[in-house]
């Protein structure tokens, strides 16, 4: 293995710990003190935790590994033409953040030649670190992760995301389909974390029709090496995104 993938791997799966605990605090007091929020356009905001969370993120990693690419949801890219890019999510699931729910995460991934090789995804309100590194397996904290591979599976619960980019006749088919074949779903509104579940067996699949690369790159390495079916593919200024147990593959993709 690549030591430098290796030292890469162990500083992002502290950073986004660190990075957890920053956001956090900002939640934390959300209630007392109020955050200043930004609308970015229907259903998207961004507040000054964020921005404070990812300047965080961009100064640690451009501290260590100045040389890295960065792409953050909120200060756009850096260093574009580097071997290794860097893509983060400071809070995905913003939303929930805002509304002092719990579903939220920081999702960091290192991306080379369009394919993540690390992907690390930190839960600070369950103190819960998903992570992975190609070759090395996937972990729940201590816990190694693999989705049931076989066709037994008990399978019965989806998550989905929904972006208003796509035709909402595609989610009302998705969901229509699953549940003509009895399968419930729900949907969180943080795709980081809804990908990081499926690894964990919380789920038997996660699927949205358009979607970001700092959402999903971490979620995608994690979910490969726990041997989930992963399909993603680039479609116009953004992606689209499946993942699942095997078993249900197909029905997930219609
Ligand atoms: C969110 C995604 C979610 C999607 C939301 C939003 P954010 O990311 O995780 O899956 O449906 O529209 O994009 O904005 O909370 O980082």
């Amino acid at each position: 293995m690549n030591n430098d993938l290796q030292q890469r791997y162990t500083f992002a799966c502290q950073l986004a710990k660190e990075a957890g605990t920053i956001a956090h605090t900002y939640q934390k007091k959300l209630v007392e003190e109020g955050l200043d929020i930004d609308v970015k356009g229907r259903q998207d905001f961004v507040s000054v935790a964020d921005k404070e969370t990812e300047n965080f993120i961009r100064q640690q990693l451009s501290l260590h590994y100045p040389q890295d690419g960065f792409l953050g949801e909120e200060s756009g890219v850096s260093n574009p033409d580097s071997e290794g890019t860097w893509v983060v999510d400071p809070i995905d699931g913003t939303t929930n953040f805002l509304r002092q729910q719990p579903m939220w995460c920081v999702s960091i991934a290192y991306v080379v030649e369009g394919e993540p090789v690390i992907g690390v995804i930190y839960d600070p309100c369950h103190d819960e670190l998903f992570s992975a590194l190609v070759g090395q397996g996937a972990w729940l904290n201590n816990r190694p992760l693999e989705v049931n591979q076989g066709d037994n599976a008990i399978v019965g619960l989806v998550n989905l995301g929904y972006s208003a980019k796509m035709p909402l006749e595609n989610y009302l088919a998705t969901m229509t389909r699953l549940l003509e074949h009895g399968i419930e779903h729900r949907r969180h509104g943080s795709a980081a974390l809804g990908l990081a579940h499926v690894a964990a067996g919380r789920f038997d699949g996660y699927r949205e029709d358009f979607i970001n690369a700092w959402d999903i790159m971490a979620g995608i390495a994690i979910l490969r090496e726990a041997k989930a079916d992963v399909i993603f593919n680039q479609i116009a200024g953004g992606y689209a995104i499946q993942a699942s147990i095997p078993a249900i593959s197909d029905l997930l993709k219609g």
